[in-house]
This record gives C-alpha cells, sequence and structure tokens, in this order.
C-alpha cells in the first residue's frame, strides 16, 4: 500500500471518478488538487463541498504548473493520457496513475474483474448477484458506474469485489491484480481515445498483466482477439463457448449451460437455456461468462442457477420499454458502438425501425449492412454522425434524418406497424447530444411515454420483458 500522508496529489477530472478519488485521498491525509477543464459554473455543485473538505479546484482547464507541482498524479477515465499535460508531467517524471490503479492498491479481498467490448455491465451484475445468493460478502462496481475507490471502505478481507473494468480504466494499470479476470469480447470500439484496434486490444489486456499461475483468466472461446490472449497469459485459462465445448469451462450442450472444471471433470449441467430472462444470443454468452467466473470464484451450482433465474435485465440494455398499438419499443442506449447494435438488431427476427446515431468513435457503420437487410425496415438518424451514417447506409436500408432523438422516435413510432419493434441501439456515444448513455435512454423512455399520451392509449400492454 502506498504512503499518501503529505504528499501533493493531482486528480485530473473532476466526474464520479475524480470526486470519490480527491474525497479518498483527502482522507488519507494528501495534499489534493482537482483540475478539470469544465468551468467553474459547471462544476459548481461539487466545489463547495470539496473546498471544505481542504481540496483545491482548477476550473477552466489544466494548467501545466499545476501538473508539475504534484507527488502523484491520478486520472480519472475520461481523461486520454497523451493529454498534453500528462505527458509533460510525466516527462518531468512525475507519477501518474488511473482511479482503478490507486484503488486496487487499496482494496481489501479478492477481485474478479470483467472487461470486454460489449456485455460488460450485465455479467458484472450476474456475477455480483450470483456472489451475494451464494452467501458471499460481495461489492459491485467499476465501469458499471461505481468508482472502485468508493468501495474501498466497505471492503474487508473476505470481500469479492465485482469489478466492470474498461479499457480507459486498465490503460494506466500497473498493479492491478485481479484474481478473476474476464475477457468476454474485443471487438471495435473507442478508436477515437485508443487509436487503432490493436491499442485498443492491449489496453484490454492489461486486466491480466498481473496475474500468476494461481489466477484464472476466463476467455470467450468464440472471439478471436479474446481467445488470442490465452497465450500471454500466466494464469490458468478457462474458456466459454456458445458454439462448441471446451476443455474447461461453460458451454451449451443439449439445451442446457453445463459447465466443468477440468477436461477429466463430469461435466455439469447449471441451467436450462429456457430458464435464462434475458433476450438474445449475447446475453447466453454473458451467462455462460458469469457461470465459469462464478463456479471459480466458489459459488455453488444451484445459487447460480437461482441468481439467473432472478435476474432482471439492467436498465439500458435491450430494456422492453413498452408496446404502444402492437409496437414494441425497445431501449439498448448502452449499444454504444457497432458490435453492440448488431447484437441487438440480431436478438429480432424483423420489422426493426432502429434509431441510429449520436458521436462518432471513428466507427464504420457499413458493418451493419447485412442485418440491416435482413431485418430492419428503416434507420432514423440521429446527431452529430448522422451525415456519415448516412453516407455509409445509403441504398442498404430506407433512411430517414432526424437530427434529434424526439422526432426520431415519433417518425419511427408513427411509421411503424403492429408487430414491429423501435430500438434505440445507437451504435455511437451520447455526448454530442446528452450526459451520458443513461441521460439518453431515460430520454427514450420518457419519448414513449410521451408517445403513447399522442396514440390516446392507455392499450399500451405492459409485458413480461422474457416473452
Ligand atoms: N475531463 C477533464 N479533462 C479531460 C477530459 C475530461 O478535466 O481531458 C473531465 C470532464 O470535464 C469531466 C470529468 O473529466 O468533468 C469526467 O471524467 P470521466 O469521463 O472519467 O467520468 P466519470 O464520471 O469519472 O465516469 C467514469 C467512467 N467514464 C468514462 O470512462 C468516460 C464511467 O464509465 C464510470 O461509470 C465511472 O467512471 C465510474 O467508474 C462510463 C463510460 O462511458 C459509463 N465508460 C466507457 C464505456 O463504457 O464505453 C468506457
Amino acid at each position: 500500500m502506498m504512503e499518501l500522508k503529505g504528499k501533493k496529489v493531482l486528480v485530473v477530472g473532476l466526474g464520479k471518478s475524480g470526486l470519490a478519488a480527491a474525497l479518498f485521498l483527502r482522507h488519507q491525509g494528501a495534499q489534493v488538487t482537482v483540475s478539470d477543464v469544465r468551468s467553474a459554473e459547471a462544476l459548481a455543485k461539487d466545489i463547495p463541498a470539496l473546498l471544505e473538505e481542504g481540496i483545491m479546484v482548477e476550473a477552466g482547464g489544466h494548467g501545466l504548473l499545476t501538473f508539475r507541482r504534484q507527488d502523484l498524479i491520478v486520472v480519472s477515465p475520461g481523461v486520454p493520457l497523451d493529454t498534453p499535460e500528462l505527458v509533460q508531467a510525466r516527462n518531468f517524471g512525475r507519477p501518474v496513475i488511473g482511479e482503478l490503479e490507486l484503488a486496487a492498491r487499496f482494496l481489501k479481498g479478492k477481485t474478479l474483474a470483467i472487461t470486454g467490448s460489449n456485455g460488460k455491465t450485465t455479467t458484472t451484475s450476474l456475477v455480483g448477484e450470483i456472489l451475494e445468493e451464494a452467501g458471499f460478502p460481495t461489492l459491485v462496481g467499476g465501469n458499471i458506474g461505481v468508482p472502485v475507490i468508493a468501495l474501498i471502505n466497505q471492503s474487508t478481507p473476505d470481500t469479492w469485489s465485482v469489478l466492470e473494468v474498461s479499457s480507459f480504466q486498465l490503460e494506466s494499470t500497473e498493479q492491478f491484480h485481479p484474481q478473476i479476470a474476464v475477457i468476454l469480447n474485443i471487438t471495435p470500439d473507442h478508436l477515437d481515445r485508443h487509436g487503432t484496434f490493436e491499442n485498443y486490444a492491449l489496453a484490454k489486456e492489461r486486466i491480466f498483466a498481473a496475474q500468476t499461475p494461481d489466477d484464472f483468466l476466463v476467455l470467450n472461446a468464440e472471439n478471436v482477439r479474446a481467445a488470442a490472449a490465452a497465450s500471454r497469459s500466466d494464469a490458468r485459462v478457462y474458456w466459454f463457448s456458445l458454439e462448441r465445448f471446451v476443455p474447461q469451462g461453460a458451454w451449451v450442450e443439449a439445451g442446457h449451460v453445463v459447465f466443468r472444471s477440468s477436461k477429466d471433470a463430469p461435466t455439469k449441467s447449471i441451467i436450462p437455456l429456457h430458464s435464462i430472462p434475458l433476450k438474445g444470443e449475447h446475453n447466453v454468452e454473458n451467462v455462460l461468462a458469469a457461470v465459469c467466473a462464478a463456479r471459480l470464484a466458489g459459488a455453488p451450482a444451484d445459487a447460480i442457477r437461482r441468481a439467473i433465474e432472478k435476474f432482471k435485465a439492467v436498465e439500458h440494455r435491450l430494456e422492453y420499454v413498452a408496446t404502444l398499438n402492437g409496437v414494441e419499443f425497445f431501449n439498448d442506449s448502452k449499444a454504444t458502438n457497432v458490435d453492440a447494435t448488431a447484437k441487438a438488431i440480431a436478438s429480432f427476427s424483423t420489422g426493426i425501425h432502429l434509431i441510429l446515431g449520436g458521436k462518432d468513435k471513428n466507427s464504420d457503420y457499413t458493418q451493419l449492412s447485412q442485418l440491416l437487410r435482413q431485418r430492419v425496415r428503416a434507420v432514423y438518424t440521429i446527431g452529430s454522425a448522422a451525415a456519415k451514417i448516412e453516407s455509409q447506409l445509403r441504398g442498404v436500408v430506407p433512411l430517414q434524418s432526424c437530427d434529434t432523438l424526439d422526432k426520431a422516435v415519433r417518425e419511427a413510432a408513427a411509421a411503424a406497424r403492429p408487430g414491429d419493434v423501435v430500438l434505440l441501439a445507437p451504435a455511437c456515444s451520447s455526448f454530442d447530444q446528452f450526459e451520458s448513455y443513461e441521460h439518453r435512454g431515460r430520454v427514450f423512455k420518457e419519448l414513449v411515454n410521451e408517445w403513447r399520451g399522442v396514440t390516446g392509449l392507455p392499450v399500451a400492454v405492459e409485458r413480461s420483458r422474457t416473452s
């Protein structure tokens, strides 16, 4: 554990992670400054509490001198490591670590960390619920929305911390050492930040960089880039697969999710596929990964089955919203990249009215062409990526420029016929028009409710998410 008392520490970025990190560091006796590019007005709600704690705040930009005067710099996940002030501070020999790395040095107990381009949040929540069902003291946090640093005070030597970790968080780790690490899949995302797919994949691979042969690494046998990690890992590798059996790990056999702990051990059925209350094949993959990781953590099969049966889809992940005049509305605002959108489309057979767009991440939308032709009636574009999406998808499927989500929901809902689906799965981040993907998803749900009013319904037939 590192000594922080009396140290000058700069926290870069005052979002959830920066706020939690600054308070933690202050309570450890550090002299803390927070620096954020947002204006003092934009940060107004947090500044008084920070000043009261004796934390200094630099708002409206990062000062080169502020960065140079520190003993340690802690970076929020959303701050790129090539930010000029950080580059300069590193050149002056100032140590720069991420919030996850700082947290990991103080977190007690064992860590089960989950990364991947898609499915992280669902799998993390599910593993958290399984371990709780098994009676293990469990904490859940990370990219899912609760900074890891905020878990430290509740952690004990018996705790399992189940962490969703992103490439942004992993990029700046050094000693982060999960006893169980999971890579669900690696498909293109965040190319605007990482530059190349390979850089992005390498950031994800940091999840096992500090693992030893005492640890476990769980990989998706069907994802080429994730599977390639096996040869570079020192840990014991377990697999999950939707397509075939694996030497050790979880797969689907005769309509059941099954697990075996080694190639000589018996294969044990965990849960029939029909008892999984989540839509889409990608969610079966998430369940397979969760089963494998939870078994490795020591959770009994019956606790795993009970927790899966009770599991509710996470908000904004292919979340069922309503059925209005026979048209189903689904909110997959968390589909912030092309692969996630492809999975969302693949969860419905046909009749989809798809809302696409937001802030582009240097993505290739033509990869959706085949699925769009097969299953999508029309695409409604929104946000700053609209022009690019339209130019890439022209001729593939009818396109309608809507600019705003408001217009897109109205146009899609008006065009949809009974049996159709209106799906928000935008393949882009939200930051051009919304605060976050959660904000975008909430607005979508409000707009669907407004549409309910326009149609003069309460013929809204609420039905279970699982049907
Ligand atoms: N900022 C600067 N300088 C910069 C860039 C940003 O000062 O150069 C400031 C911004 O003005 C803002 C603050 O940094 O005030 C935001 O920091 P942040 O983006 O790290 O946001 P947090 O609120 O700390 O949220 C982060 C994660 N955000 C990102 O990785 C972008 C959250 O993941 C995570 O839930 C939270 O920590 C707790 O761990 C969100 C996310 O979008 C959900 N993640 C990406 C994804 O899932 O695709 C990786």
